[in-house]
C-alpha cells in the first residue's frame, strides 16, 4: 500500500465499556478496515506510548495504517504512519520537520480558511467537522449542515486545492449519501463503531455501504 494513500473509512478509537481499545483495533482491521487512528484523551503518555507500539504492531502485521492522535513525540519515537492534529497540537510544519516527508500529517478543519491554512501546512488529509454533535470530543467547533461541506469543498475547487476531506462528527450510515455527494473523499467514525456489539461485523457494513455512496471500487479502499 502507498504510505500516502488515504483510506475512505477512518476507524477513530474512543473509551467504550464493549471494547478495549485492542479490542476495538483488532476488530476493526479483521472486519476489513484498514485505517486506525489511535485517539487516547484521558491516559498518562506511559500509556498511550504502551498501546500505541502494541496498536501499532497488529496494524503493521494486518496491512492497516496506524496513525496517532496529538503525539507527535510517540509517534516519532515508534514509527507510526502518521499523525493526526487538531487547532491546539503541534503545528503540521512541525510536526513536518519531525516526521519526515513519508509520514501521513491530517489535520482538523471547521471552516475553508482551515482547510487553506492546513494545506499550506503540507497536511495530506483533512478531518472536516463536525456533522453533528458528538460526545466524543469535547470542545466542539459549530456543527456543520451538509451545505456547509458542498461550500467549503466547492470553495477548495475554486482554490485549485484538491486535497482528501474526511467528514466526522457522529456520523450514520445514512449520513453518508448526502455527505459524499458533496465530493468528501471519507468518513471518521468513532463511538458507532466503538459502541456496538460488534465492531467488526458494522465495519464491514460501513465499507460496503461507502462503496455504494462513493464512486471508489473495492480495490480503492487502501
Ligand atoms: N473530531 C471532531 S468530531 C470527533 C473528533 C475526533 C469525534 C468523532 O467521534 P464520533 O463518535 O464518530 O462522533
Ligand atoms: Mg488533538
Amino acid at each position: 500500500m502507498n504510505k500516502k494513500s488515504i483510506s475512505r473509512l477512518h476507524y477513530i478509537t474512543s473509551p467504550s465499556d464493549k471494547h478495549s481499545t485492542m479490542q476495538q483495533i483488532e476488530e476493526v482491521v479483521n472486519g476489513g478496515g484498514n485505517w486506525i487512528q489511535l485517539r487516547m484523551k484521558d491516559e498518562t503518555v506511559e500509556e498511550i506510548e504502551r498501546t500505541a507500539l502494541e496498536a501499532l504492531s497488529f496494524c503493521m502485521d494486518n496491512g492497516a495504517t496506524f496513525v496517532l492522535n496529538d503525539h507527535v513525540e510517540i509517534a516519532a519515537k515508534i514509527g507510526a504512519d502518521g499523525v493526526h492534529l487538531g487547532k491546539n497540537d503541534m503545528a503540521p510544519d512541525k510536526a513536518r520537520e519531525i516526521l519526515g516527508p513519508q509520514a501521513i500529517i491530517g489535520g482538523t478543519a471547521n471552516t475553508f480558511d482551515d482547510v487553506k491554512r492546513l494545506v499550506e501546512a503540507g497536511v495530506d488529509y483533512i478531518g472536516l467537522g463536525p456533522f453533528r454533535f458528538t460526545e466524543t470530543k469535547k470542545n466542539l467547533s459549530p456543527i456543520l449542515g451538509v451545505e456547509d461541506y458542498s461550500s467549503i469543498i466547492n470553495q477548495c475547487k475554486e482554490a485549485g486545492i484538491s486535497i482528501p476531506i474526511i467528514a466526522i462528527g457522529g456520523l450514520v450510515p445514512d449520513d453518508f449519501k448526502d455527505l459524499f455527494n458533496t465530493g468528501i473523499h471519507g468518513v471518521a467514525l468513532s463511538s458507532f463503531i466503538a459502541q456496538n456489539e460488534q465492531p467488526g461485523v458494522v465495519t464491514l457494513d460501513l465499507l460496503q455501504k461507502i462503496g455504494k455512496c462513493s464512486s471508489a471500487n473495492w480495490t480503492k479502499y487502501r
